[in-house]
């Protein structure tokens, strides 16, 4: 719709110029025309001005309104007053805009740049802003300012892990075998694409930091820097995963202790010359002490001092250091039962609170395992009042289907983000959602890679962008925001198909969930690559991950009364609801508990049932979600049809054999047979 508009553009700087070049190459492909540059400079053209005029606040003066014409002064004087500062509201920030129609004209005042990149989006997502009558004006901005995506990209191919660690979508779009590639072209859109959902921050590198990574921080500065031209234009800083050995690795020192004025001043000078090369560079990310990556525990160092000697180095040019919390033995004795991986976050990071450097922000994971499917929300969310803390989610579906199965994970993060930790708050509206708490903002490992599609599977893109608007503004209705998507992805679709795609999507990850590892026990996969089930693929192993399913009952007791004590590291209400057998909510009940089989459920039936009957109903699920699907052939694109279509086949496979699996292996443990005599071998 903006494209056939008449659209003036005010204001200068790279942000405003991007804005202009989409209004033109819109407005060339659907008959509208850019008012400024390609005229006379003046927008008032004959007897009517713009019907759209864009522009950042400080941009309107006497010229830009005369060249907005005189209709557009009311939803102008409008946007402008809104954009402003009244009562206890501050003027609008750099990233915030301001959408009035009044009219017939529709005027987007941005904070900034940003501002008006992200108002620009605004309307091609709600196209109804630029018709019909007039309407109040609305304010928008950020509820976080840090709204980031992980790229778990290896430049050099992983023998195990491949070119993107946990990537389900091809090969990366930075890198190809071993360098950065020559043409970042599709680096380009997916910067435009990331805009559009309101990212703005993308570390580039794995966490997992690999020798040939770790000189993307010194030999390799031109490359970032290359990458880092690409986002700029959009909006989007530029993050590097750092190894914390990097003094030894790449500086030759003898140690990496963050108390050594050496190492100190090595880190100093690299910040330094990162910033020489990339001005607007966002900062370090670090995965430390974790899973064989080098920390400071090495030194007998806590996390404290590994954080600020690198937040030290940033400070000087405005740098943030992402420190992950993901922090365990991966090595652990699986006979003991006393050491819970669960812990491990809290135990190491909550008696640090009030340690770090201001530009530290200390990235927790949603749960306190690992990404599961379900799993009850970290507590170290609510135990550090006194350092920035970043919520972390996987976007890539490595437990979740792995871009082969459906699985929209947007109501999921609107649980997590929603949660209310404490107090008597904490079980209705009132009180602080965790998305508050998370001054450090969101994190989320990105699912894209060098596929047609972007995301392997062209329903997971949704997850990407339920990530960035999530991020934006947390309140939002992902089954809303879902039809966001459907709506952007497929235009001009009836309403009958957008009514199948949002069927087929909305309730997925619940199916998921459904045929796979019951109740927040977690895991169950196949070691290694994690696909597919295996019940006892990590039982006996070190990794911490353990069901303890025995011939009477299954779950990993975590009470305080009988078990790791873990339900201790949250505040009341939920340290007493998760302790309780009574209260604890069915979905979370094996991460909690140890039970019976013939423990009954508040739902009234018996967890043994309740395994039976979700592994069934999740397949038919599939089953309902695959023949649903059906019915879009030739009513949306060809391709998008034809790959999903090959992927629900295979999550239709998957999903039967999750489903024999689970209740054969509990059938088997426990004896006790299927009330509804379904086939269990
Ligand atoms: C695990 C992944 C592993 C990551 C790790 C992490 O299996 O590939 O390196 O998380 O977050 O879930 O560091």
């Amino acid at each position: 719709v903006l494209g056939s508009k008449r659209t003036l553009v005010v204001g200068s700087g790279v942000l405003v110029e991007t804005v202009r070049d989409e209004v033109r190459g819109a407005s060339s492909s659907y008959g509208g025309r850019l008012l400024d540059g390609d005229d006379d400079g003046s927008g008032h053209d004959g007897d009517h001005g713009a019907d759209v005029v864009l522009g950042t606040g400080a941009a309107f003066g006497d010229d830009a309104r005369a060249a907005a014409g005189p209709e557009a002064k009311a939803a102008l004087d409008e946007a402008m007053a809104v954009a402003g500062s009244a009562g206890d509201r501050e003027p609008l920030g750099r990233e915030g805009f301001v959408v009035a129609r009044r009219a017939g004209v529709t005027v987007v005042v941005g904070g900034d740049g940003p501002g008006l990149l992200y108002g620009m989006f605004h309307l091609l997502r709600f196209p109804e802003l630029l018709t019909g009558p007039g309407r109040p004006a609305e304010r928008h901005e950020p509820a976080h300012d840090l709204r980031m995506l992980d790229h778990w990209d290896n430049v050099a191919v992983h023998p195990v892990m491949g070119q993107v660690e946990r990537g389900y979508a091809g090969g990366s779009i930075f890198y190809d075998d071993g360098e950065v590639r020559a043409d970042l072209s599709r680096g380009e859109q997916y910067a435009r694409l990331l805009a559009a959902t309101g990212i703005n921050r993308v570390a580039i590198n794995n966490v997992n930091v690999h020798a040939r990574e770790a000189r993307l921080l010194t030999e390799d500065l031109g490359e970032v820097a290359r990458i880092a031209e690409v986002f700029r234009p959009w909006s989007i800083r530029v993050h590097l995963s750092v190894n914390f050995a990097s003094p030894i690795v790449l500086g030759g020192l003898e140690t990496s202790d963050p108390l050594d004025e050496k190492v100190q001043a090595w880190w100093a000078d690299a910040a330094a010359r990162v910033y020489r090369a990339v001005p607007d560079f966002g900062g370090f990310v670090v995965k430390a002490d974790s899973e064989g990556q080098p920390g400071p525990f090495a030194y007998g160092r806590d996390h404290a001092d590994g954080a600020n000697l690198l937040a030290r180095a940033l400070a000087p040019h405005g740098g943030v250091v992402h420190w992950r919390a993901f922090v365990y033995n991966h090595r652990q004795d699986w006979r003991d039962r006393s050491t819970d991986r669960a812990r491990a976050a809290y135990d190491h990071f909550a008696p640090l609170d009030g340690r770090f450097e201001d530009n530290v922000i200390v990235q927790v994971k949603h749960g306190p395992m690992d990404f599961q499917v379900r799993e009850p929300v970290s507590p170290v969310l609510a135990a550090m009042p006194r350092t920035r803390l970043a919520v972390e989610l996987q976007v890539t579906q490595e437990y979740t289907g792995q871009q082969k199965h459906v699985c929209y994970l947007g109501p999921y993060w609107s649980e997590i983000l929603r949660f209310r930790p404490w107090g008597a708050g904490a079980l209705g509206s009132a009180g602080i959602a965790v998305s508050d708490l998370a001054r450090g903002g969101l994190a989320a490992v990105s699912n894209v890679g060098d596929d047609r599609f972007w995301t392997g599977h062209p329903l997971a893109q949704a997850n990407l962008y339920a990530f960035g608007r999530l991020a934006w503004e947390p309140e939002l209705d992902p089954s809303a925001v879902l039809d966001e998507w459907i709506g952007l992805t497929f235009p001009g679709a009836d309403d009958a198909v957008r009514a199948s795609v949002h069927e087929v999507m909305d309730g997925s990850w619940r199916t998921y969930e459904n045929y796979t590892a019951p109740m927040g026990v977690g895991f169950m996969v196949r070691p290694g690559h994690h696909y597919g089930p295996d019940v006892d693929g990590y039982e006996y192993t070190a990794w911490g991950t353990y069901h303890f399913a025995d011939r009477d009952g299954v779950g990993v007791d975590r009470t305080r009364a009988t078990g790791t004590g873990f339900t201790g590291q949250y505040p009341a209400p939920w340290r007493d609801i998760y302790e309780s057998l009574a209260q604890c909510p069915d979905e979370l009940l094996l991460f909690f508990h140890h039970v019976p089989y013939g423990h009954v459920l508040h739902s009234g039936t018996t967890v043994i049932q309740h395994i039976y009957d979700t592994h069934f109903a999740g397949f038919e699920e599939v089953e309902r979600m695959a023949e649903r699907w059906e019915t879009l052939k030739g009513r949306i694109p060809d391709d998008v049809f034809a790959r999903v279509a090959e992927r629900l086949d295979e999550q239709l496979g998957s999903a039967r054999e999750w489903r024999d699996r689970l209740c054969t292996y509990f059938y088997r443990k426990s004896g006790v047979p299927d009330a509804c005599g379904r086939t269990i071998y």
